[in-house]
């Protein structure tokens, strides 16, 4: 693993990979340097058999206060698309593993588009999402817009794009942005045992759901239920399978290995 990070800190706990944003006297504001060690922390959990699942959280007041301002104040659209900067968070959309994303404080801008590239998101009861771009006369460009439509829908998305009004954590769960609305003091403790039960089921079942459910939110229901048949038909080449039937019917834990 490479620990020469500066901008994130990385760890590995049992069958979980965790990589936790640390930039903390600027909110763990997202600079070039941070995506790409997100992405390569990201990338090295893939391709470690031992890791099941990513655990994504930030140290201090907030998960992220968006990207880094400072960064791209005097930035021209040439030079987005010379450093073709969003192809970082392209592959990030292309992590097969679960992520799951721990927010606590801020997930402003750029952070709140990183808690929605996650699969599943605790929040503690401080977090606070939205959408602050339109302040500073641009919009959201890693996928805010769209992913956030998706999620809740035209009428609220537009809504807190159009005023970068904060969303509460008790907001984001009645909207189902967030899974699970916990207390400060225990958000990781919740998250990683809930990280540690998605763990121990079958590895390859869930990189197939986590492949068919992200299609559903992009395609029609037809083209939908054919690539799913086809994930279904898939698993059935598996170990897993195997040993899942059979520990049913011989009434004990299966054991599965992710092959
Ligand atoms: N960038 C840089 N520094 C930031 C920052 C940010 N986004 N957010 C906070 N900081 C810094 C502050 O400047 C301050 O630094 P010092 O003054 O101490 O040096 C420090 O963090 C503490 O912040 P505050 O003193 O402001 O703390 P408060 O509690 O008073 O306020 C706040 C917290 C989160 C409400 C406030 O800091 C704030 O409004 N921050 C900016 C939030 C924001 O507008 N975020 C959206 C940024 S635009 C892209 C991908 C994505 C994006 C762009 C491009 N590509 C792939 C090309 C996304 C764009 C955005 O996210």
């Amino acid at each position: 693993m490479n620990n020469s990070y500066e901008c994130i800190e990385v760890s590995i706990d049992g069958k979980l990979g965790c990589i936790t944003l640390n930039r903390t006297k600027v909110l763990n504001a997202i600079n070039r340097q941070m995506v790409s060690e997100i992405l390569s922390a990201m990338e090295g959990f893939e391709e470690n058999e031992h890791i099941r699942v990513i655990v994504l959280s930030g140290n201090g007041r907030a998960f992220a206060a968006g990207a880094d301002i400072d960064e791209m104040a005097t930035d021209e659209a040439i030079d987005f698309e010379v450093r073709n900067q969003f192809k970082d968070w392209d592959r990030l959309a292309m992590i097969k593993k679960p992520i799951i994303g721990a927010v606590q404080g801020y997930a402003l801008g750029g952070g709140f588009e990183l808690a929605l590239c996650c699969d599943l998101l605790f929040a503690a009861d401080d977090a606070e999402f939205g959408f602050p771009e339109v302040n500073l006369g641009v919009m959201p460009g890693a996928g805010g817009t769209q992913r956030l439509t998706k999620l809740v829908g035209k009428t609220k998305a537009m809504e807190w794009l159009f005023t970068g009004r904060r969303i509460s954590a008790r907001e984001a769960l009645h909207f189902g942005i967030i899974n699970r609305l916990v207390s400060k003091e225990v958000l990781m403790e919740e998250t990683l045992k809930f990280a540690a039960e998605i763990a121990n089921q079958a590895p390859l079942s869930i990189r197939l759901i986590k492949e068919s459910v992200l299609k559903a939110v992009d395609v029609s229901l037809d083209v939908g239920m054919h690539f799913e048949r086809k994930n279904f038909y898939l698993l059935f080449s598996t170990e897993d399978q195997k040993e899942g039937m059979r520990a049913f019917q011989e009434k004990r834990k299966p054991n599965f290995k992710g092959k």
